[in-house]
């Protein structure tokens, strides 16, 4: 069983990294994805996360061509024991979505984001994951009258009802976040998602995977947004990680920055048996630049080691002791034995 009496946990290749960045290049040696895939169980992990770009080489090659590669990709998990989480369709680097894929302007680049989204899907299935992540990275703007944002809601809600009349099993999460690349992104919060998910022909395939340091940028605060997203029943997938404060998205080592924060995500996950449903709890976290290639993976063991020293703080939180506080308004007591069950020295 998963949830409260274990957790799994899950990234994507992404997450194991040479260091490149907008300012510099590369600075470690590359590693393939197939020895990306032989680290996962290595470090402790049992899911992996896909962009549709990841799992075969390339999307704007023949169909057949994707379908051998994703039935090789599929081999490849199982020789290795692991589950593939979702797979993301890289909707933001490609030359036709410049001015981003649902929501763009030219008909031509809404058909690539569509037709990609159906490839994403037949990937997906082959690999044996029924989640698609939806990272709306560059539906958005610069400039605020380049696009009709009524509209772009409208495009967004019939790509969405698109995929789920292709393919009737699969589900959709979308990954919200304010900024970056863009100025401003459409749908910015969980809010702004979970509203969206009603629109659509099927609600129930619509759900949410929240980021961490993505919630800070807007504002907002992660365990928060997840204890709204679980009461929906959305809350299908997450990206731990932290940040330090409004700059660019970071993608610390969880609990690096903000302890408490951390804390607290991992307290309204377990109080809410996240995972029960076979979500995994997944990690999008960057190594430092400066790291060398052979301490490249560390950012990945610390942050799943800092949410399972967590879950031993949370699981010995007095509960009764809690209620007491919450009952007596005593919420200045209240924080201050938060903060000691943190320190061990509750
Ligand atoms: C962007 C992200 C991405 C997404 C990934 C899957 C690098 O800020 O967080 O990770 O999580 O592309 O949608
Ligand atoms: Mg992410």
């Amino acid at each position: 069983m998963a949830g409260k009496a274990a957790f799994r946990f899950s990234f994507g290749p992404w997450n194991i990294s040479d260091g490149a960045d907008v300012f510099g290049p590369e600075v470690r040696k590359p590693i393939d994805k197939t020895k990306k895939i032989a680290l996962v169980k290595k470090l402790g992990f049992e899911g992996v996360q896909f962009h549709d770009d990841d799992a075969v080489s390339s999307v704007d090659v023949p169909h057949d061509q994707i379908v051998k590669e994703a039935k090789e990709m599929k081999k490849i998990l199982d020789a290795e024991g692991l589950v593939p989480e979702f797979v993301a369709p890289r909707l933001w680097e490609h030359p036709n979505t410049i001015d981003g894929g649902y929501t763009a302007n030219d008909p031509k680049a809404r058909e690539y984001a569509l037709e990609r989204s159906r490839k994403a899907i037949d990937i997906a299935n082959i690999i044996g994951s029924r989640n698609i992540v939806l990272w709306p990275a560059r539906e958005g703007v610069y400039v605020n009258e380049s696009k009709d944002h009524k509209v772009a809601s409208e495009r967004f809600v019939a790509a969405v009802n698109m995929m789920l009349e292709y393919d009737k099993n699969i589900r959709i999460l979308g990954e919200m976040k304010p900024n970056e690349p863009m100025d401003h992104a459409y749908l910015p919060t969980t809010g702004h998602f979970l509203s969206i998910c009603y629109k659509t022909v099927d609600p129930k395939r619509v759900g949410v995977l929240i980021e961490t340091a993505h919630t800070i940028l807007a504002g907002l605060d992660p365990a928060i947004e997840m204890g709204f997203a679980m009461y929906h029943e959305k809350l299908w997938s997450v990206h731990l990680n932290d940040q330090n404060g409004l700059k660019f998205d970071e993608d610390r080592v969880f609990g690096a920055m903000n302890l408490k924060r951390a804390f607290d995500q991992v307290f309204v996950l377990y109080e809410n048996d996240f995972g029960a449903n076979g979500e995994f709890v997944g990690l999008d976290v960057k190594s430092l630049r400066t790291q060398k290639d052979d301490a490249a993976t560390s950012h990945l063991v610390n942050s799943k080691k800092v949410f399972m020293d967590l879950l031993e703080v949370v699981k010995k939180v007095d509960r009764k002791k809690l209620a007491d506080l919450r009952a007596s308004r005593n919420y200045e007591e209240l924080e201050y034995y938060i903060i000691t069950c943190i320190m061990g020295r509750a």
